[in-house]
């Protein structure tokens, strides 16, 4: 039994986030697969997103807060730098996340080829179309910033690299995920790394 529990189905990249973070930290937890605006996740999330998060009586939403919990309350490796700029640029790299990548990378191409179609839905090709110029602008960027370094910000694996990684884990499912990604050399060194950590694999999700 364990006092901490993520809520959200575990084919949720930011639920995959906060999971990471608890691996990480080597901190056993339970997984309630909730789904995103079922009466349930309401009642913990007043937006009806997933994650939600509790541990005893703390009970959290959104993802960078539960992170950020998360590293503060367990023992373990830190996953933040505690150097002010490394910290500075891990939260842009997550700001930048949040506000510019989620929605091209993740709603725009993966949910449309990988989530649409299973439900038996057709992908909206002009959809897929429209984001595949900003994804490619962004993985230049993440290029850019892997450049000379392991982690986007630090020395070490950060929270920002464990809320980009669960979305290119979906993205190099897509047919233009294949196509982009081998043109960004760093980013896939970086993403053959994170791949081999064990955290990663403990959070694989299983279905959706
Ligand atoms: N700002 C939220 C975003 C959470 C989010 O968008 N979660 C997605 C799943 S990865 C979701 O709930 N999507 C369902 C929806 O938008 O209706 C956070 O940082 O936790």
């Amino acid at each position: 039994m364990t006092d901490v529990v993520v809520y959200g189905f575990p084919g949720s990249t930011y639920v995959r986030t906060v999971r990471l973070a608890l691996e990480e930290k080597g901190v056993a937890h339970e997984v309630d697969p909730l789904a995103p605006g079922s009466d349930e996740i309401k009642a913990l999330h007043p937006f009806a997103k997933i994650p939600a998060f509790r541990h005893g009586d703390v009970m959290l939403y959104e993802t960078l807060a539960i992170c950020a919990y998360v590293d503060a309350t367990f023992d373990g490796p830190a996953l933040q730098p505690a150097d002010a700029e490394a910290k500075a640029r891990m939260l842009q790299w997550i700001s930048v996340f949040n506000g510019y990548v989620y929605r091209p990378m993740v709603t725009n191409i993966v949910i449309q080829r990988l989530v649409v179609p299973r439900r038996g839905g057709e992908p909206d090709e002009a959809r897929i179309k429209g984001a595949v110029a900003d994804v490619r602008n962004q993985l230049g960027l993440f290029d850019g910033a892997l450049a000379d370094a392991d982690w986007l910000a630090g020395a070490e694996i950060s929270l920002a690299d464990m809320f980009l990684a669960p979305a290119v884990f979906y993205l190099a499912m897509t047919p233009e995920g294949e196509e982009m990604l081998p043109d960004f050399a760093h980013v896939g060194r970086w993403y053959g790394t994170i791949q081999q950590r064990p955290s990663f694999a403990a959070t694989a999700p299983s279905g959706g």
